[in-house]
């Protein structure tokens, strides 16, 4: 490391200009981005599985269509993601090994069963909410690639949560039965939801640093405090309840307390050992098989197009 090199990296954060990937940047940086902007496309991509569950449920052609437009839009965030990744030397097929291997992580969210109908609502209105919460500052982190990717993420992330809430919208204005089924898919994904946002700050190693590179702009905490908020005055809209009898306003300071969050729980589902962990996993490493002649067809088709342009170019043999 030549000194000058770390000193204008420094003056660029300091300046709030974005970091390129041909810049020079700290081994530490370029390791906490791969980490985080790998496991943000992992979560996009496992992401796509607890809601693809339904599409052949869905209860009427809007509602499917719909459906399949949010899961088709999860997996494109996963491939602006991957490719962002690879801005910093590390390879897809790498990236997606770390995945299969069980070595890196994807979102503790997305270990949890979709049980009903109203979960695909619950997901919308919770998961993409909290989801758009911790992302929307990401549209200003100091990684350019990262933060370019995150503002389109993040358009269509606040569609995908307006027709989540609709659907429980719609839900709670229905019969008993559907009422009942808002009101519990909401219990059942409200505490998932909260842990989406991470450890508390005395509990999450990477946050200092990540927020001195002015990766991350708010702490864990924070963010989760904001979500709690929202939802608390969207919930009244829908005439239902959040699992919680110790949410309460407070005055001094502004917020909403809320109870105590089961850590043993995030931490079992992040050793492997939430609902659906295991399932999860194998859907993955069978669609990456199942898709591999597919990724030899487009690796073939790419290499002779470019011959033939190369050939093109030479003007020594016309394409047939
Ligand atoms: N699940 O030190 P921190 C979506 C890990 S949204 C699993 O606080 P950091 C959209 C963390 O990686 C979901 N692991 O870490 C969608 C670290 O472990 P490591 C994805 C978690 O990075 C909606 C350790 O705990 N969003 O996909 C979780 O500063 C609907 C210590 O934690 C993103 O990835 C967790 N919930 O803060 C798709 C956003 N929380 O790596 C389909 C970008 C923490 O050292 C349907 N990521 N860990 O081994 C971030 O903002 C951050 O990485 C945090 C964690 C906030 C998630």
């Amino acid at each position: 490391m030549h000194s000058s090199e770390q000193e204008l990296f420094n003056h660029k954060i300091d300046q709030e200009v974005r970091i390129e990937p041909k810049d020079w940047m700290p081994e530490d940086y370029r390791r906490m981005l791969i980490r985080q902007m790998s496991q943000h496309a992992h979560s996009e991509i496992v992401g796509m599985l607890p809601e693809g569950n339904w599409i052949t449920r869905a209860p009427s052609l809007r509602r499917k269509a719909t459906l399949i437009a949010k899961v088709q839009d999860e997996a494109g965030h996963g491939l602006y993601l991957y490719s962002a990744t690879e801005t910093l030397g590390i390879t897809r097929d790498e990236t997606i090994e770390q995945l299969h291997a069980g070595k890196a992580k994807y979102s503790s969210i997305f270990n949890y069963p979709t049980l009903s109908w109203a979960d695909i609502g619950a997901i919308g209105w919770l998961v993409d909410g909290a989801a758009i919460m911790n992302q929307v500052p990401l549209c200003r982190a100091s990684y350019g690639p990262y933060a370019r990717a995150m503002i389109r993420i993040c358009k269509e992330e606040s569609f995908h949560q307006r027709q989540g809430f609709e659907i429980l919208l719609t839900l709670s204005r229905g019969s008993q039965a559907q009422k009942e089924m808002c009101q519990d898919a909401i219990n059942r994904w409200w505490w998932p939801s909260l842990m989406m946002f991470g450890p508390n700050d005395d509990a999450s190693p990477n946050s200092q640093r990540s927020m001195q590179w002015k990766i991350k702009r708010f702490t864990n905490d924070e963010l989760r405090q904001k979500f709690v908020d929202v939802c608390v005055d969207q919930v009244k809209i829908l005439g239902m309840g959040l699992p919680d009898k110790d949410l309460k306003w407070n005055a001094e300071t502004g917020h909403y307390d809320f109870g105590e969050i089961n850590w043993e729980e995030f931490y079992e589902v992040l050793k492997g050992n939430g609902p659906c962990n295991h399932e999860r996993l194998e859907a993955r490493k069978k669609a990456h098989a199942e898709g591999r002649w597919v990724r030899e067809a487009a690796a073939a088709h790419s290499m002779k197009k470019n011959n033939l342009n190369t050939r093109e170019i030479y003007g020594t043999q016309s394409a047939k």
